[in-house]
């Protein structure tokens, strides 16, 4: 039987190598993303498997809801879903950073990857057979200068993560929570508001993950028998690593 996948952010990066990865394997895709024009170009990349696209901005409840209910029927019946649509916004320290930045951030990477997953969930529990599959950040694990709301946002996937699976725990229903590093997609761009010298150089002489690397996780964690479930993976590109505690000394 075709599987269908309902994919957030597909439009760029991480999002846009999982359809891919997700349509050599032959599977139903749901694409989401704000980017019309980009949708269109999936939509015709993808044309040998069935492409449902939908322009959606996941911090509105009413179009998450309307999405899912006018679902053709073909689609209906969601596998996968992957909370991936997010953003980093700024780099500023705590006192200095743009109010409306952390709004963006709390509403997309928090409210709208539960506004997703509310709306999906029921057909899954109904089904007692299907996948969540949450992007979170090693920025949500680990502390650094300017990361204060977008790892917080981050923390919260983790946790939301780990309370979903609490709440399923009588179900077939899996969760997972994927946790990347360093990756090179549109994700700096965007951060710095479009400053795309400013972007390059975050991955200047390093060997990022690149979204195909996520890609592979991702269909990897579905890939695995249906009594397994793969909490978590965090993964890091072998250039990186944790830092050290910080001490600022007054010397
Ligand atoms: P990109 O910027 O390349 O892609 C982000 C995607 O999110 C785009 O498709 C964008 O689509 C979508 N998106 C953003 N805001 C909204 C919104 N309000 N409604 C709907 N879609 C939205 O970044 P990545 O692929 O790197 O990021 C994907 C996820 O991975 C994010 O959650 C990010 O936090 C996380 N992540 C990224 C890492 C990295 O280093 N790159 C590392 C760890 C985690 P559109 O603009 O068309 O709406
Ligand atoms: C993206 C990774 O380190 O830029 O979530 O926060 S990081």
């Amino acid at each position: 039987m075709q599987k269908t996948i309902c994919i957030t952010g597909a439009t760029s990066g991480f999002g846009a190598a999982c359809a891919e990865r997700f349509a050599a394997e032959g599977w139903r895709l749901i694409l989401t993303g704000r980017r019309a024009d980009r949708l269109r170009a999936l939509r015709e990349a993808l044309s040998t498997v069935p492409v449902h696209t939908v322009e959606l901005d996941v911090r509105d409840f009413k179009a998450v809801e309307t999405m899912v209910r006018d679902l053709p029927d073909d689609f209906s019946t969601i596998d996968v879903l992957v909370n991936n649509a997010g953003l980093a916004l700024g780099l500023e320290g705590a006192h200095k950073t743009d109010i409306q930045d952390w709004d963006t951030m709390i509403d997309t990477n928090i409210k709208g990857l539960c506004y997703l997953t509310r709306c999906i969930l029921p057909g899954m529990v109904e089904r007692n057979q299907g996948h969540i599959i949450n992007m979170g950040s090693i920025a949500g694990n680990y502390p650094y200068p300017g990361g204060n709301v977008y790892g917080a946002t981050k923390a919260f996937v983790k946790q939301f993560s780990r309370n979903l699976l609490t709440d399923l725990n009588h179900t077939r229903v899996r969760v997972t929570n994927i946790e990347p590093g360093l990756a090179e997609s549109e994700f700096s761009i965007v951060r710095f508001h479009g400053d795309k010298d400013k972007a390059d150089a975050v991955y200047k002489g390093t060997e990022p993950l690149r979204p195909v690397d996520i890609a592979e996780i991702v269909h990897w964690v579905t890939s695995v028998p249906p009594h397994v479930n793969i909490c978590t993976v965090e993964v890091m590109p072998v250039c990186q690593s944790c830092g050290p505690l910080a001490i600022h000394r007054d010397v």
